[in-house]
């Protein structure tokens, strides 16, 4: 064996021999790095392998037309809230959220129509939404620290009433103070056959949010997501680890493999460099 090949042979030793670390996901609006698949079958929604041991979801698939109630309101397939997953790593929260809701969905409530929410974190699960992550437009990402959410058109018993809003599903950011900048996707190319109701269209939100924009909070926090008229929503709550201690990654010590590599091929003397 040569000495590039033993070098090689050490470097894939050190990657397997490593601890399984989070999954890595990229941030495309593309879910089969969730372990999601999409074969037409009710396990589609479940991750098919373990993507982090921290990950936590929800499912409610629905369906139907227009007139078909989601609770609290109605809208069928158009507005079904279908599935929120999440999990943290040492540096970051990943987020990814199925829905029927178009991101292009016009915001009219003359004519009935409501656009995408922005994702609501609630630390301590007390009923606070502390902060609040953008879906939509050219802030997509941003995170603020919030200081004023809109609501939905429903109270608290699941009736009509926009003057007196659920407080519970906070819909979108109304003000807030920016605090940082993760990445986010909400695609508007719907896919299909994914679950039993194989011709209903779905889009995805997916977010990498850095941990460091939740300065000064720790502990466990809910993630919320819904559209303006909160016709339907999903609610999870995953834990905050509670170091963000960084551990050694494989990229580091990959580069301090690939270090060695280039130190050792440049050590035979009289080769030109
Ligand atoms: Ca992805
Ligand atoms: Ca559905
Ligand atoms: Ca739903
Ligand atoms: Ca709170």
């Amino acid at each position: 064996m040569s000495r590039f090949n033993a070098v090689f042979a050490g470097l894939f030793a050190l990657t397997t021999m490593l601890p399984v670390h989070a999954a890595s996901i990229v941030v495309d609006g593309n879910v089969s790095d969730w372990g999601l698949s999409r074969n037409g079958n009710a396990n589609d929604w479940i991750p098919n392998r373990v993507i982090s041991s921290n990950l936590e979801y929800i499912i409610e698939d629905q369906t139907g037309g227009a007139s078909v109630r989601l609770f609290p309101g109605w809208g069928g397939q158009a507005y079904d809230v279908e599935a929120l997953y999440a999990f943290t790593n040492t540096s970051h929260l990943f987020i990814a959220l199925i829905t029927g809701l178009s991101p292009n969905t016009p915001n009219n409530p003359a004519a009935n129509s409501y656009g995408p929410g922005d994702f609501a974190i609630d630390f301590g699960s007390d009923g606070s939404f502390e902060f609040g992550i953008e879906t939509t437009g050219a802030n997509a990402g941003a995170v603020f620290r919030i200081s004023e959410w809109a609501y939905g058109l429903w109270d608290s018993l699941g009736n009509y009433n926009p003057t007196n809003p659920d407080r519970r599903h906070p819909t979108s950011i109304l003000a807030g103070i920016l605090v940082g900048d993760g990445d986010l996707i909400y695609t508007d190319t719907p896919f299909k056959n994914m679950g039993v109701h194989r011709n209903d269209a779905h889009y995805v939100i997916e977010a990498a949010i850095p941990l460091s924009v939740f300065t000064g909070f720790s502990g466990k926090f809910d993630i919320h997501w819904t559209m303006n008229c909160a016709n339907d929503a999903l609610l999870l709550d995953p834990f905050l680890p509670p170091s963000a201690v960084p551990e050694p990654s494989i990229i580091a010590l990959l580069a301090f493999g690939i270090l060695a590599l280039s130190n050792r091929r440049s050590a035979p003397a009289g080769q030109p460099a």
